[in-house]
């Protein structure tokens, strides 16, 4: 019997850096033309940068071409920016977002097939084998995850769970009984199951991988839900605007930062107030540029997603495609209190560290007269004080935030990506 690959796609997946280079010049040259041809959004964005197709000859060229944003996508709501006629288009997924207009991702019959092969390689690269039982419980909706991981399980030969959230005793119940050895979902969803089996006194033998994402994702969590559920944790990276999960990329058993399948995206990491690029290893921006999406493919999108480059060379994995580091947070999501700045992230690393410390926690930010000042409530077992938590904030952090101790189980839950920053405006 010949040994199954690690790979999906063996030859793309360890090309040379010298052929992703020549892949992503050849496949930059040919959107750009489609775009510009085809919606005239592009075309004005592309005027006013004074910028024309023909200008762009290599991979290096894309900074030539104008940023594009959420904002835009807006502004064309629902399909102003799409690039091919609406008879071309097969399925859709749309982000609501906390504010206003929705963002919608219009795919074609080829977008989908590009969207399933990222998730296959994210599925093989986990470890994923054909006919594994992958239970899939992100929502399958408007939310582009449920769908998202069924369209790549079904082009990795995977036996589909479509379970979909909630109801995590069924869910239990269903990994038992069809003997689940891959289970996806947001990370809270991952935290929930970890919890529902830890209160019932159960595990489940036959799980081995878990592939969770939608959400920031410490080491500290990514190591409990591992060691939780004796598994291996992978942590998935995706969006709307790129497609969806997983076309971004996800990390391999090495873990060493996020593979990005660069055949599919061109990668630049910026500075957010210049726009300029910063030096790898720096913290900027993450910027993609779709080569191969059809129906609406992103020039230059700024995701507003923190990150800095790992390493450009090739993997212990065998994979020679680009490593990010683990996402921040969201350039809107530091926080500033008291001139210390920070993101919900480190937060949670620090609560992670505190002995009989729950998963759940909130961060509240109350502003007064312009002033911020901070309170995080947080879930523990007895014996853990409200002086520990701040203590432990002041010292990794440098200032002390008030908050309240909560049972294990006393803070709310909810479905879906989970609500951890709250606002409250005094004045
Ligand atoms: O959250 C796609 C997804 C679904 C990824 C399921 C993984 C699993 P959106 O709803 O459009 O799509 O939200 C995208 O979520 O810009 C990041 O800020 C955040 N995000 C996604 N994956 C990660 C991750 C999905 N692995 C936004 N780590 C992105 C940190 C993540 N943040």
């Amino acid at each position: 019997m010949t040994e199954l690959s690690k790979f999906h796609n063996e030859p793309m997946e360890t090309a040379s850096r010298e052929r992703i280079t020549q892949i992503q010049s050849e496949r930059l040259r040919a959107i750009v033309g489609h775009v510009y041809e085809s919606n005239p959004i592009y075309r004005r964005l592309f005027d006013e940068k004074g910028v024309r197709p023909e200008d762009i000859r290599t991979a290096e060229d894309v900074v030539r071409l104008p940023f594009t944003g959420k904002d835009i996508l807006r502004e064309s709501y629902p399909l102003n920016m799409a690039c091919v006629p609406r008879d071309q288009i097969v399925e859709m997924h749309m982000s609501s977002g906390s504010t206003g207009t929705p963002v919608v991702m219009p795919y074609t019959r080829s977008d989908l097939d590009q969207w399933a092969e990222c998730m296959a390689r994210c599925y093989r690269m986990a470890g994923a084998k054909p006919g594994d039982p992958t239970q899939i419980t992100p929502l399958f909706g408007l939310f582009n995850g449920g769908f998202g991981m069924y369209h790549g399980a079904r082009a990795a030969g995977l036996f589909v769970i479509p379970a979909g959230p909630g109801n995590t005793a069924r869910q239990i119940r269903l990994a038992r009984d069809l003997k689940t050895r891959v289970f996806t979902g947001v990370v809270s969803y991952g935290i929930r199951l970890m919890e529902v089996l830890a209160e019932e006194k159960e595990s489940l033998p036959d799980l081995e991988i878990g592939i969770f994402g939608a959400e920031v994702f410490s080491d500290s969590m990514k190591k409990k839900i591992s060691s939780g559920l004796d598994i291996d944790v992978f942590d998935i990276y995706g969006m709307t605007e790129s497609g969806g999960v997983g076309t971004l990329g996800m990390d391999c058993p090495a873990h060493d930062g996020i593979h990005i399948w660069e055949d599919q995206y061109i990668l630049e990491i910026i500075d957010p107030k210049t726009g300029e690029p910063v030096d790898d290893g720096e913290e900027g921006e993450l910027v993609f540029t779709s080569l191969t999406r059809e129906a609406l493919p992103m020039i230059r999108f700024r995701t507003a997603d923190l990150t800095h480059v790992i390493s450009r060379d090739r993997c212990k994995c065998g994979r020679t495609h680009i490593r990010l580091a683990p996402i921040t947070g969201r350039r809107d999501d530091m926080l500033i209190v008291k001139g210390v700045n920070f993101f919900p992230k480190q937060i949670e690393q620090t609560l992670l560290g505190i002995p009989g410390i729950g998963n759940n926690y909130q961060i509240i930010v109350e502003e007064e007269d312009g002033v911020n000042s901070v309170r995080v409530n947080v879930e523990a077992e007895p014996g853990v004080t409200g002086y520990m938590v701040e203590k432990a904030l002041k010292e990794a952090l440098g200032f002390s935030p008030k908050g309240d101790v909560f049972p294990l189980g006393g803070l709310p839950r909810q479905e879906g990506k989970a609500k951890r920053v709250f606002h409250n405006r005094i004045k």
